[in-house]
């Protein structure tokens, strides 16, 4: 028999169910590894072959340390609530938990079908209530605590009362955003609701009034992801801001150890890059601006000090909260309209609309803190209201926004920096010598920005400050499929925690999944489970989909406690994860909450490292073929016509929507491979009615009411589309299923040759063509093994030969796992194999740890000639070869031959000829011999394997 792989991994896949061989312990006297995925929401569609490519990597790396001896902890389960489920059951009415399990079962069959080697009875799934218990707990833990500057780090809230108590709001040191400042005797005064508002402002889960998208038509509110163009992505409809009471987690509390400890992490780059950006640290200060005749003051934040002598004007964000207050009657209609326009645009049009100047005039003043000038306030959208202080001074001399701002509205432009010395520099680099500026003149930039502080502060006008660019998280959704909230409210609107016992607040069951009114979850519909008891309110929103997310890397290290999240046995033995492999889409969001909770967790004392993820690669994508097809929507007539993609190209001044057609109904055509053919457009039709009233227009002919006809009549109808390369995704109709190439060529071929596509960063486009020659290689490798089904394994010794390919792919492999490059491992197998065939071996000394060493590559397969050279146990529990240098010596040996300490000639030796022969050789060379000229040798010293001098 040849090598049947279906046959093989279906015995194998039952025999290590049976045998528990991939179970692991919390108890061991071997070194700890935990290899970690970025776990899936499991949707509808299932994997595709792009989703494994970073799960084999971590597969390979995970089976290769239980070789080397580590106790190897790779874990997998599910981020289950989402926003699918729940979109799916609005329209079908099938509950979420139900098609969410169905779908887990299917990604279980084919997570299964590619034989990793996870601990499934680890398994975790974040809709389970015996899980968000735990996310409720720890939800709980951060409403408990507030930051303590002073400690720098977490204390709970009872110590916080107890100063506020003692020394009112000036006996802490908190992150907080409480405004304004209390004395102890007006805390005492306070009632229980006036106390609840104030602790918000210091909470590390609190709830505070925050925007959502809400939208009329649709009667709910969406995610920033389905907003698009300010407008919702279904439907279309216009989404506005709307104000809500929303919960927020304080993660601004946790910035600077976000960002000093990333140092040390064994991250890449580009990942630390996008984290530092995230977290954007700037330093600059704070100053306060009085407004005249008004008792506040408006204060603003900068990174330039030094230019506040060039400030001939404020610009507030729309949202502040002086803005009404302080707006002239002359103004107010001018101000409310532009308020209402940027009520319809998202943060990214705000920033990314840099030409466009708008703005409006509050009619209100502010003094200058140095000159006593009095200077216009604006509003403009440019100053993001939660940025800062949400208002700044602008300086239209060296901030481009600001002048360009100015020249709109026609305001002063004072010169401040003089930069005639550094040519090069642009408006915003702070280089220059101050000028128009009274106290500071003369002063070099940096300078001026240190002087400028200290003036402020001596004034006591504003101070030195440092600023994150880093948000409070957003932590309420109005939906039904997520972690309900362990909190209710008092008559009083006072929130309050569940009694951790408890726990889990369990979702109710529902029949109707759409919003309540005024765009609530609906649960709020659930009359009893929000008023369990008289005078009692729970929370509706939800938690949101990165809730479950944060911690699940704990959990799996003792998932089926029921008396914490993990016992501290547990906890300690495993401590964090060594390696943690997944996509970049993570690089801040996830990655950044998770890192947050694990630091607050360490807080509390619950975890004993400080980061959750020593070590982190990110795998690239597999891409697909896009095929494109466009579609235009006629001026005049109104009706949309398909173009062939060569025509529609061609049409250079029309603008053109692009539509991925299904790969099934595309044919390759003629020799330009950029243009495949529209094949059957009658199929395409069925298979997309949405467009049934489209008409089709090509060079060649029109469709109609269903039929296709040639301008000439002719049958030959020539659709062109456009092929990209792009993101494989069910919305692009190129998904691959990894089950059918497992079908086709087995589990062990998918893996490798997903392996051998290229370096693992690299994202490449999916190409079965390459899959054949993977598919060979593993049956030559199985052809030096068995034979007719026969094993042909010999036990005569290896000869100097094979030992040296052996334990040269050996040191190759073990090399290669470790800098996680898999694809050059392949190609060394390659090697390896074609050599031994070539050589007819079929030892057992060469093939024993061969197969061995292929294991954690093609894990079926090895498992078979294991069992086959006569081993009752897993190969997946056996030592995992290491090479011997001495088998890589070369055979013979160059010595170079010095006469009186000069190179004169090279001597070929076998190696580890002794020193006598050596020298005896070295003398009979004739060249040697006509360099001594004659004269007898004094001495001849050979330093073994180094070099030969002769003394003469
Ligand atoms: C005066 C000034 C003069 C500024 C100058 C810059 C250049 P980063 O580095 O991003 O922290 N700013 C402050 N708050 C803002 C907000 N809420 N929305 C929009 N812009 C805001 O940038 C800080 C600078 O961005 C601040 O320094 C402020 O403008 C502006 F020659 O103040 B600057």
């Amino acid at each position: 028999m040849d090598y049947n792989p279906g046959e093989i991994e279906a015995r194998w896949k039952k025999f290590w169910k049976e045998n528990d061989t991939y179970k692991v312990s919390n108890d061991s006297d071997k070194p700890k590894y935990y290899v970690l995925d970025m776990f899936p929401y499991p949707s509808g569609a299932g994997l595709h072959v792009g989703h494994p490519l970073g799960y084999i990597a971590s597969d390979i790396f995970a089976r290769y340390k239980v070789q080397k001896g580590f106790n190897v902890l790779h874990p997998m389960g599910y981020d289950a609530f989402g926003l699918p489920a729940e979109q799916y059951a609005i329209q079908t009415g099938v509950h979420p938990a139900k098609s969410t399990d169905h779908n887990i079962a299917q990604y279980r069959k084919q997570l299964d079908n590619i034989g990793f080697n996870y601990d499934w009875s680890r398994a975790v799934k974040t809709s389970d209530p015996n899980y968000y218990k735990w996310t409720q707990w720890i939800f709980i833990k951060l409403f408990d605590h507030y930051y303590d500057t002073t400690l720098d780090k977490a204390q709970p809230v009872t110590k916080l009362i107890a100063d506020l108590e003692a020394g009112g709001s000036d006996g802490v040191t908190a992150v907080n955003s409480q405004s304004e400042t209390f004395s102890a005797d007006e805390w005492q005064q306070m009632t229980a609701k006036e106390k609840d508002d104030i602790l918000m402002n210091y909470r590390l889960a609190y709830r505070k009034l925050s925007y959502v998208n809400w939208c009329e038509e649709l009667g709910t509110v969406l995610a920033n992801d389905e907003v698009k163009d300010g407008v919702s992505e279904r439907g279309g409809y216009p989404v506005e801001k709307r104000a809500m009471r929303q919960w927020s987690l304080r993660i601004t509390a946790y910035a600077e150890r976000l960002l000093s400890s990333l140092e040390a992490l064994e991250w890449s780059d580009a990942l630390k890059a996008s984290q530092r950006n995230w977290i954007g640290k700037s330093t600059g200060a704070r100053v306060y601006f009085a407004i005249d005749q008004h008792d506040h003051n408006i204060e603003i934040f900068t990174t330039r000090p030094d230019t506040i002598y060039g400030a001939t004007f404020m610009v507030m964000a729309p949202e502040h909260d002086l803005v009404d207050e302080i707006t002239t009657a002359s103004q107010k209609e001018a101000v409310d309209n532009y308020k209402k326009y940027v009520d319809s645009r998202s943060e990214r049009e705000r920033m990314a609309d840099v030409n466009t100047v708008t703005g409006a005039d509050t009619g209100a003043k502010a003094v200058h803190p140095l000159t006593g000038d009095l200077v216009p306030i604006y509003i403009s959208e440019y100053v993001l209201a939660d940025y800062g202080t949400g208002a700044i001074m602008a300086v239209p001399s060296d901030d481009d926004r600001d002048q360009r701002f100015a020249q709109h509205f026609g305001l002063p432009i004072i010169p401040v920096v003089d930069k005639t010395a550094y040519p090069d520099a642009s408006t915003h680099d702070k280089v220059g010598t101050i000028i128009n500026s009274d106290l500071i003149n003369g002063l070099e930039v940096k300078d001026a920005i240190a002087k400028m502080i200290n003036i402020l502060e001596e004034k006591g006008i504003g101070s030195g400050q440092v600023n994150y660019r880093l948000r409070d998280a957003n932590y309420s959704r109005q939906r039904y499929w997520g972690e309900p909230f362990p909190i209710y409210y008092d008559e009083d609107g006072v929130a309050h925690t569940d009694d951790v016992a408890n726990l889990p607040i369990e979702l109710p069951d529902l029949e109707d999944f759409k919003p309540a009114a005024g765009g609530q979850s609906p649960l709020a519909r659930v009359t009893d489970w929000v008023h369990p008891r008289p005078g009692i309110t729970r929370e509706t929103d939800t938690m949101p989909g990165f809730a479950g997310s944060s911690w699940y890397f704990l959990r799996y290290m003792d998932a089926d406690n029921p008396d914490a999240f993990a016992g501290e046995q547990a906890l300690d033995y495993w401590e964090n994860v060594d390696l943690y492999v997944g996509g970049t889409e993570h690089a801040v969001g996830h990655l950044m909450y998770s890192r947050f909770w694990h630091k607050f967790l360490y807080d509390l004392g619950q975890v004993k490292s400080t980061e959750p993820f020593k070590r982190l690669v990110n795998q690239g994508m597999i891409q697909g073929v896009i095929e494109y097809i466009y579609l235009q929507k006629d001026r005049e007539d109104g009706v949309s016509r398909f173009y062939s993609a060569d025509l529609a190209e061609q049409m250079t001044s029309t603008e053109f929507a692009k539509i991925p057609v299904h790969i099934d109904n595309v044919s390759d055509y003629g020799s330009d491979d950029s243009h495949k053919n529209l094949e059957d457009i009658k199929a395409f039709i069925k298979w997309r009615p949405e467009y049934k009233q489209a008409k089709f227009n090509s060079k060649e002919g029109i469709f109609q009411n269903g039929l296709f006809s040639s301008k000439e009549g002719g049958q030959d109808m020539i659709f062109k589309t456009k092929s990209e390369v792009g993101k494989m995704s069910k919305r692009y109709y190129n998904v691959v299923n990894p089950d059918t190439v497992v079908e086709a060529y087995g589990a062990d071929c998918f893996r490798m040759y997903e392996m051998f596509l290229g370096p693992i960063e690299q994202s490449k486009p999916w190409d079965i063509n390459g899959i054949e020659g993977v598919s060979k290689f593993l049956r030559k490798f199985w052809s030096l093994y068995v034979s007719n089904d026969e094993t042909i394994v010999v036990d005569e010794p290896a000869s100097k030969d094979e030992l040296k390919l052996l334990h040269t792919v050996i040191k190759k492999v073990n090399d290669d796992i470790q800098k996680f490059s898999f694809n050059t491992c392949i190609s060394a197998f390659m090697v390896c194999v074609n050599e031994l065939r070539k050589q007819k071996c079929h030892k057992r000394e060469v093939l024993k740890p061969l197969v061995q060493l292929i294991a954690p590559f093609a894990p079926f397969m090895a498992e078979e000639l294991y069992h086959r050279l006569g081993h009752a146990d897993s190969i997946h529990h056996s030592t995992y070869p290491q090479h011997d240098e001495q088998y890589l010596k070369s055979d013979e040996q160059i010595y170079p031959v010095c006469i009186n300490g000069k190179k004169r000639e090279e001597l070929a030796v076998a190696s580890g000829t002794p020193n006598a022969e050596v020298e005896a050789a070295v003398l009979a060379m004739q060249t040697v011999q006509k360099w001594m000229d004659g004269k007898p040798a004094k001495r001849v010293i050979v330093v073994p394997g180094r070099m030969i001098n002769i003394v003469i």
